[in-house]
Formats: C-alpha cells, structure tokens, sequence
C-alpha cells in the first residue's frame, strides 16, 4: 500500500467489519484485508452518501457547536446527576465510541444494562461455558459442512460468506432466505422451536453413533442428563410441534456424519423470553456431536469483539436499567449517542411518549427518527474525519480507520467531546488518543479453547405454538439486505404467505398485547404460512414488540409476541 493511502474502517453494526483504502477522495476495498477480500458492500455505499449533520440544533433552530456544548454543560450542572440518563447505541462500532462513557460515569449518569441485540444468545453461551469467543476464522473456512441456525448468513454478513459460499450448506430458519435457496437442505420450523429440534438432533445422531464422547469428555459435565433430556418424548411427538418431517432430520444428520460442522447461529434462535435456554441447547447439540475444539469447524456466535484487550474506557456506574423497558420519561435529560429508539428500540410509542418527557440530547451524524423529539442536537464527526479501530463481533480481524477527510468545524468526535466535558467538569483527561487507538491496533489476543462446558440438563420453555390461535400470526423481524438496522431506506410491509387472506397491497393494522401500527401487506412465498415478517428498521414495526426482558439477560424479545391483522 502506498504510505499516502491510509485504510478507513466501515464504522457499521456488522459482522464484516471490513476495511477500505482512501484513495483521490474514493475508498476502494484494501484487498490485503483477510474479509473485505475484494468487495465493498452496498450499505458502505449509502454510509457514503448520507447526509450529515452539520450544524447543531437547538429546539430545531441552527446554533454554534459552542452554543450547543454550553447548553448541554448548563444542562447537566443542573440536574441531580442520577435523572440524567446515558443511552448508547451501535450506529458506529469504533472502540472511541467508548469515550464519553468514562465522562457519563465519572458524572454519576444512569446507564442502561443488556441488550437489544445479541444480549440472550450470549448468557446463554455464557452459562454453558464461562465466557464465549467465536472460533479462528481459519476453523469456518476448513469446515466441509456449514449449518447457518437462525442466522441470515449471506445477507447479514455476505463476506464472511464470500470466503465459504461453495461448501455444503443447510438453513434452519422459518422464512425461505437467500442463504436457504442456495442450501441443500432447509428445515423451515415453527418459530421458537429451536430447542426441540436441538434434542431431536441428538436423538437421531445418538442413534448413529455420532456421540462424540472422546471429543467432550475432555472438558464438559452433564452429557448424560441431556441425553436423557433428548429422550424423554417421542420422536413422532416433534413433527407436530417443529413442523418438520423427520425424513428431513435423517437427511441432516446424514450431511454432516463424519464431517468438520460449522454452526453459524445469529439473533433469530433467541429473540424470545427463554432465548438464553434455547441457545444453550444448541451449542449442547454442537458439544454432543464433537463440533467443539476442533481445527475445522465450531459454533458462531455475535463473539465478544473486545475478548483479550484491556477495556480502555472503564467504567463503573452505580446505576444501570434494563435498556428494552428503558423509561425515557422518567428522566430529566436523556443523552443519546449512536443510537435511533424512535426505530430500532421494542415499543415505540413508550418509546415516543417518555421522549416528549424530558429533556432530549441526541449526539449523532444524521438526523433520524430520534431527532424529531431531541430538545438539544449535536452532531458527531462522521467516520471518514476520525481516528478509530473496529474489532469484529464475527471474526478476529480489525480493521483500523484514519483520518482521510477534514472535519467538519461544527462536529465534534466523541473522544473530543469526552475531553470537553471531563475538562469542563474539571475531571482527568483521558488517555493521548494516539495511545489508546495504538493500543487497540497492536494486541492480539489469542483465541482460547472450551476449557468446561456444562450441557444443559432441563428446560422450562413456553411454546409459542401453544399459544397462537388460528388466524393469529408469528412475528419474524430480521434484517434487510441493504439497511442496516435503522440507517437507509427501509419499507414498512408486512409479508405474508399467499394462504393467508390477504391482498398485496392491501392496507392492514397489526396488533399485538403491546400495541398497533399500519402497514401494507407483500404476499411472499418464501415467508412460512402464519407468519408475518416485518425487517428491522421498519418505520413502525416496534409498534408491535415488547418493552420486557428476557428471563436472564435485561435483553429484548421481540418475537415473543402473537400477532393479529385486521384490514384498515
Ligand atoms: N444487511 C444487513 N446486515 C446486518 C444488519 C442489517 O440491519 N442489515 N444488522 C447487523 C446486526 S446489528 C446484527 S445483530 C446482525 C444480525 O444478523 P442475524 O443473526 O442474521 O439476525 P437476523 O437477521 O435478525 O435473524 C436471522 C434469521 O433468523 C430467522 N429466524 C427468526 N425467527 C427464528 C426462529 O425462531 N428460529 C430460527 N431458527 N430462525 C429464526 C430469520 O428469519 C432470519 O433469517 O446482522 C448485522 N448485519
Ligand atoms: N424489530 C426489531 N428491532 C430491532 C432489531 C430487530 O431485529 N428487529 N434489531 C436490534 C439490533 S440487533 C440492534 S443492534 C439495534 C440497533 O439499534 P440502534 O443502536 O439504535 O441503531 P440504528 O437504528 O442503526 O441507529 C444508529 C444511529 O447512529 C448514528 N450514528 C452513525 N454513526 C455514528 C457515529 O459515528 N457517531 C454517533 N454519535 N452516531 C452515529 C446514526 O445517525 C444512526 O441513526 O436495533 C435493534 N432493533
Ligand atoms: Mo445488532
């Protein structure tokens, strides 16, 4: 690489996380990056062309970016710390994200805990063993047999993909997607029905001696009493319940016998309220079969991206509430960085109502949805004028951005803004940004094994399917090829399978026991009859979901909802 090439980092929520070089004002993909490989993406391409904020806004009239950091100080001297809540999103995945993190606590803020996104699937993991890292990208790459569970694999991260597309594949997912046509196998089961098609597996691979006790006896506990678990219906009792023919199962466990299995799982298999106990059965599954601490193959998560480093921006706050229940109102000033609830947070009209509540900080690059409520609007540099480093959630790779373009006068990075507030509040600076960042960019961690893993031995699962009527449909809310969670154009349809009564095109009102909103109906065939599936990022599709936590990880759950349509 030429020296005056420098490599920008695509800043968005993704597994990718791929790296560009700069070149004469054009980032090109830098093909030296081991995922980016030789391709750029067409959500990198609108991140391009988005309109960035560029002047700060005060009750929606343009001021100063001084003005604006003024009326924030004013603000926050103001309130008793703790009504002051910090609410951080994931609209940009750089580790300086972090910064204003380390002001917020030293100031006494209330943060959220948990997740809207991988929050459940991850405890789950957790409990089985101690703590989750995704397996050597390396391991994907030498597996024959690749099982994409729940997980949207070519749409959601299409370059770790790339490097895998030829293998064998099968999909387990209620919809027909992309990644299912180009499978040899696809088992479209009922929604949350993941758990028992785990213990069926084990079943049919117990029955052809696919127990791999060599390979688990070495680090887990407790294999028996899941087999015990597996074993305690009959067989022909999960046709009924997964809706899968078991002829497809023979065929399932005849594709990966003998072979390296990759499980690439994602968010679809824990969108629920037990999603953490749905998880754990699957990676027991993986664990009985030997897929564990190999050199091909393993089980894929959302990995711990930051696993191995020093956390640079440490904090300790002595408040945290659950972010999916997050009760906008009951704050005095709400500062929201990175982040778009108005869309992408379960329930939004609590959502809309406890934002016209209070006062309302929005510290991002674009005006979005969120916007519309924020008494205060700052504008954050956008990717391309800032330092950073961005770890991958998918893989071990990083990528490392510089900065390529002149900021803007009226943004402010958030290390900038840190600094700011730490000064003004007369706290400690933090770290040179160069060391930080430097520090980031030089460690490798290394990747360890499964030292112990316990096999889950009960579950305690409400079905979905036991509750849903005739006529009711399941919710299936998973991401769209080129958004990315609330950023860019997304439709607000809701698709539906052509037995279903509906028109396309016809105007509808979904409800559910947590609210309603208008869509326009798609008839769909790859969707799964009594399903109705709405993309992330639909302006309105969090009318419908639930401001609860999961029973374990303060994370959301939006599926766990029944849902009725209506003509308007
Ligand atoms: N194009 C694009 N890529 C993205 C994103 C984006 O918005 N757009 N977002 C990024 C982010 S933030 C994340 S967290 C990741 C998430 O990426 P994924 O893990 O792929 O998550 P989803 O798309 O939510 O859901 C994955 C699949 O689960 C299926 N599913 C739904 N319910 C069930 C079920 O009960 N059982 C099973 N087996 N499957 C089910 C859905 O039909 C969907 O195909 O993607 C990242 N990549
Ligand atoms: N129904 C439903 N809802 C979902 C999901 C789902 O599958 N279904 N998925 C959930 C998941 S997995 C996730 S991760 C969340 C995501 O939810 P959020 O974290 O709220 O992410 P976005 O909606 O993409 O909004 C991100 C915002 O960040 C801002 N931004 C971009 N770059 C920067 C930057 O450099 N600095 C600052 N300060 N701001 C920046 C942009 O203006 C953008 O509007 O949504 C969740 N919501
Ligand atoms: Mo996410």
């Amino acid at each position: 690489m030429n020296s005056n090439n420098k490599t920008v980092a695509c800043p968005l929520d993704c597994y990718d996380a791929c790296e560009a070089i700069y070149i004469d004002d054009k980032c090109k993909p830098n093909q030296e990056h081991k995922v980016t490989n030789k391709k750029l993406c067409v959500k990198f391409a609108h991140l391009l062309n988005e309109e960035n904020l560029v002047s700060a806004k005060n009750e929606n009239k343009d001021i100063s970016l001084e003005e604006s950091l003024d009326i924030l100080t004013e603000k926050l001297k103001q309130t008793k710390p703790s009504d002051v809540l910090y609410y951080k999103g994931s609209g940009n995945l750089g580790v300086m994200q972090s910064a204003p993190k380390v002001f917020f606590d030293q100031y006494g803020a209330t943060f959220t805990k948990g997740s809207l996104c991988d929050g459940i699937g991850f405890e789950g993991l957790i409990q089985g063993r101690g703590s989750f890292i995704n397996p050597p990208l390396e391991n994907l790459i030498n597996a024959d047999v690749i099982i994409a569970w729940g997980r949207n694999f070519s749409i959601t991260s299409p370059h770790m993909y790339e490097l895998v597309k030829d293998k064998t594949f099968i999909t387990i997912d209620p919809i027909v997607t992309h990644m299912a046509k180009k499978s040899d196998l696809h088992i479209q089961l009922v929604p949350k029905t993941d758990h028992e098609l785990a213990l069926l597996l084990t079943r049919f691979a117990y029955m052809d001696d696919m127990d791999d006790v060599e390979s688990y006896e070495a680090y887990s506990s407790g294999a028996d009493w899941f087999f015990d678990l597996a074993k305690s219906r009959p067989l022909v009792s999960y046709e009924a319940t997964i809706g899968v023919h078991l002829s497809k199962i023979v065929k399932f466990v005849d594709m990966i016998k003998n072979k390296n299995v990759a499980i690439m799982t994602g968010l679809g298999v824990q969108k629920y309220n037990e999603g953490s106990q749905i998880m754990r059965a699957i990676d027991s599954f993986a664990a009985y079969i030997g897929v564990h601490n190999k050199s091909a193959g393993g089980l894929w998560y959302l990995g711990d991206s930051t696993f191995g480093y020093e956390n640079k921006f440490n904090v300790n706050p002595k408040k945290r509430v659950d972010i999916p229940g997050v009760d906008f109102g009951s704050y005095d000033v709400v500062f929201i960085q990175g982040a778009n609830p108005v869309v992408s947070s379960p329930n939004t009209k609590r959502v809309i109502d406890g934002l016209k509540n209070c006062f309302v900080v929005y510290f991002g690059t674009t005006y979005n949805d969120t916007c519309e409520y924020a008494n205060l609007i700052i504008p954050s540099a956008d990717f391309l004028t800032k330092k950073d480093v961005r770890l991958s959630y998918g893989h071990e790779y990083k990528a490392v951005s510089h900065a390529v373009k002149d900021k803007n006068d009226n943004c402010i990075t958030e290390y900038e803004l840190a600094n700011y507030l730490l000064k003004t509040f007369e706290s400690e600076a933090l770290k040179p940004e160069d060391e930080i960042i430097e520090y980031y960019k030089n460690t490798k961690p290394i990747l360890p094994q499964i030292e112990s893993f316990e096999f889950i031995e009960e579950l305690e699962i409400e079905a979905l399917y036991e509750q849903k009527e005739k006529g009711e449909f399941y919710l299936i809310t998973s991401k769209s090829k080129n958004a990315l969670n609330s950023q860019f154009k997304i439709d607000n349809c809701a698709y539906v399978h052509p037995t279903s009564e509906y028109k396309d095109g016809d105007e509808v009102t979904l409800s559910t026991s947590y609210g309603q909103a208008n869509f326009t109906i798609r008839i769909n065939e790859d969707v799964k009859e009594e399903c109705v599936l709405i993309h992330a990022g639909a302006k309105q599709g969090n009318y419908l979901t639930p401001h609860i936590s999961d029973e374990e990880a303060y994370s959301a759950i939006y599926q766990e909802v029944i849902v009725s349509i209506e003509l308007s």
